[in-house]
């Protein structure tokens, strides 16, 4: 049998075409979208789970091309690239399933791009870009250096990476002194056509000024040129984080973005490991939770939304999580890892008993259209399951902090539950938010009596008690402005402004381009032009802890799909975390990623090079 299926965007509509060579009784169209789908014409929609849908078709006769016009159910989606395009998507007939190819290309076009610019002959073609760069003029031929204590991570990356050996017999002496001042990750690196020379900090520098000396062995053809660099970073959080919930990312793909992240010396990995479609960590404390969730799709407990197609997932076994810590460590990054309290937490919801009031009439709906996504802090079993489950979670990861989540309560949230109404009134407690403020400020003191740090997203301020508290981390992502509130109210905050900061997000308004659209278009340049200090906020600065770039996957089906809206951009991140304010703007950074442009080549990692 063969069937076809070719879906593309028709206005504010998506049109999809569905072709059989056989007669097909009955089908239904199972499919997902980035947001509620509506049927226009040419079905019946049966079933809606968030972005997931059912349609039944008309009897489909061989040889037929059948015509379905989408829309969203919400009219302020459009559709605005192929990522918007139905993914995962499959026919029922009966008891079978039938997968559909794609209906469009999937992930980015990556093309060839226009040349990027030249480099200034002032800059170094490394990014971050130093503290301090003084050239002295000439070169250095640089192959490799003689073994060094302190060097075996930096050695296994370029092994690993595709780079020739960096650590070698025969290779350049380099001479290490000490200089505390420098801080744990500063160093002075002289380059000078007798040889080479550092200072340190500590451990951590002189891991950084040998990714500077690989990278700039690589970007400048093995002739380095002599002069002295002096670096230390303007902040202590440099950050990447990965949604491996929506989409589940294999091990050896988180291994080789830490890899990317070390050689632009990011120093922060937030693993999101739980979503309303899945909770992917094979914790001891409920092993229910990720046994039935940890894979999505037909006859699962939650169906194909977000691509899941037929069948899509897998969980993290503890085996695995050490495999991402070991290699971490060898890169000087801490993991942090994201369990998502109280919503976004559909697929828990489902998974276990007893989280939700029975009571609760509610029919509050999250952005992402699921109506039953947030556990209530009213019930006994919410707090049997979340107080272990944290806590092994926290304790599974040395970096000693663990991440809460907070983010996206579906507006109105528990107003149905006569237990939360009870619990309100007892607490003194009006608004969801003030109940999600009490709900995570309980949780939080438990895990800092423990000796964790807690962090969250920065709905976690909102609450007339004040929010989570108890020193957490909060991270700024609509923008900066609740980052600065934050820090105001005495909370350390890391920026991540999906303006600038978010890689699921498309790099342009084409339709050719791919990803989500929700805080406009994230070109390269947008990822330099802003300042985590804001301007007016200087009095905060030093709350300010540093910056993070997000990879949301609720449109990724293929580890690989990630890559291109990765690279380059994080390149802009890497800079903003490291160097002083406005060192690099727009045309620098696209100057920059030109001269990476190989290095990526070289590392396997896709890029993309449009405008
Ligand atoms: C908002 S960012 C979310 C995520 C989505 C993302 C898509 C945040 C804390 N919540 O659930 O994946 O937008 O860009």
């Amino acid at each position: 049998m063969s069937l076809t299926f070719a879906a593309r965007i028709d206005g504010h509509r998506i049109r999809c075409e569905i072709g059989t060579d056989r007669p097909l009784p009955a089908p239904v169209f199972c499919f997902s979208l980035m947001a509620a789908p509506a049927v226009v014409s040419g079905g019946v929609l049966v079933r809606r789970v968030a972005g997931y849908a059912e349609v039944a078709l008309p009897d489909l006769a061989a040889g037929a091309v059948h015509e379905l016009m989408l829309e969203h159910a919400d009219p302020r989606y459009l559709p605005r690239n192929r990522a918007w395009l139905p993914l995962g998507a499959y026919l029922r007939l009966g008891r079978d399933c039938l997968p559909l190819p794609p209906g469009s290309d999937l992930g980015l076009r990556e093309g060839a791009g226009p040349d990027a610019p030249k480099l200034d002959a002032d800059r170094l073609p490394l990014v971050p870009q130093p503290s301090d760069w003084r050239a002295s003029g000439g070169t250095l031929g640089f192959a490799a250096l003689a073994p060094l204590a302190g060097l075996e991570g930096l050695a296994d990356l370029a092994e690993r990476s595709g780079f020739d050996p960096i650590i070698a017999p025969g290779g350049l002496t380099l001479a290490v002194t000490q200089d505390a001042a420098l801080g744990g990750e500063g160093y002075r690196l002289t380059i000078a056509p007798s040889g080479l020379s550092v200072v340190v900090g500590g451990a951590t520098g002189l891991h950084y000024a040998g990714v500077t000396l690989l990278t700039l062995r690589e970007t400048c053809g093995g002739q380095l040129p002599c002069g002295k660099i002096t670096d230390t970073p303007r902040f202590g959080w440099r950050g990447q984080h990965l949604d491996c919930a929506r989409h589940f990312f294999g091990v050896d793909f988180i291994l080789r973005l830490l890899d990317l992240m070390a050689l632009l010396k990011l120093n922060r990995f937030h693993w999101h490991l739980s979503d309303d479609e899945a909770f992917r960590l094979e914790v001891e404390s409920q092993p229910r939770l990720w046994q039935r969730t940890a894979f999505r799709g037909e006859g699962e407990l939650v169906p194909g939304v977000f691509g899941g197609g037929i069948r899509a997932g897998g969980s993290y076994s503890k085996a695995e999580v050490a495999r991402v810590l070991a290699r971490a460590k060898a890169l000087k990054i801490e993991v942090l890892p994201e369990i998502e309290v109280p919503a976004h937490s559909h697929g828990t919801v489902k998974a276990l008993p007893g989280l939700r009031d029975p009571g609760d009439n509610g029919e509050e709906a999250s952005v992402q259209g699921y109506i039953d996504n947030i556990v209530n802090p009213a019930m006994p079993a919410t707090w049997e399951v979340l107080q272990p489950l944290t806590e092994e979670v926290a304790a599974l990861f040395p970096f000693g902090m663990i991440h809460l989540g907070a983010d996206e309560a579906p507006h109105g949230a528990w107003d149905g539950s006569p237990a939360v109404a009870a619990l309100k009134a007892h607490e003194g407690l009006v608004t969801s938010d003030d109940m999600q403020g009490w709900m995570l400020a309980k949780l939080a003191s438990g895990l800092v009596a423990k000796g964790w740090r807690v962090a969250a997203w920065e709905e976690a301020a909102k609450g007339v008690q004040g929010g989570i508290g108890n020193g957490a981390l909060l991270f700024s992502w609509t923008g900066q402005g609740p980052g600065v509130e934050a820090a105001r109210r005495g909370h350390d905050v890391v920026m991540c402004p999906a303006q600038s900061a978010y890689f699921d997000l498309a790099h342009t308004d084409h339709p050719d381009d791919w990803g989500a659209a929700w805080a406009g278009f994230v070109p390269l340049e947008k990822t330099v032009e802003w300042d985590p200090v804001p301007k007016g906020a200087e009095d905060i600065a030093p709350r300010i802890a540093g910056v993070q770039a997000c990879f949301w996957g609720e449109f990724t089906t293929e580890d690989w799909q990630a890559e291109g809206m990765i690279a380059p951009r994080i390149l802009g991140i890497a800079t903003k975390g490291w160097e002083p304010a406005g060192r690099t703007d727009g045309a620098a950074i696209r100057a920059l990623a030109g001269a990476y442009g190989p290095l990526f080549d070289r590392i396997g990692w896709r890029r993309y090079r449009g405008a």
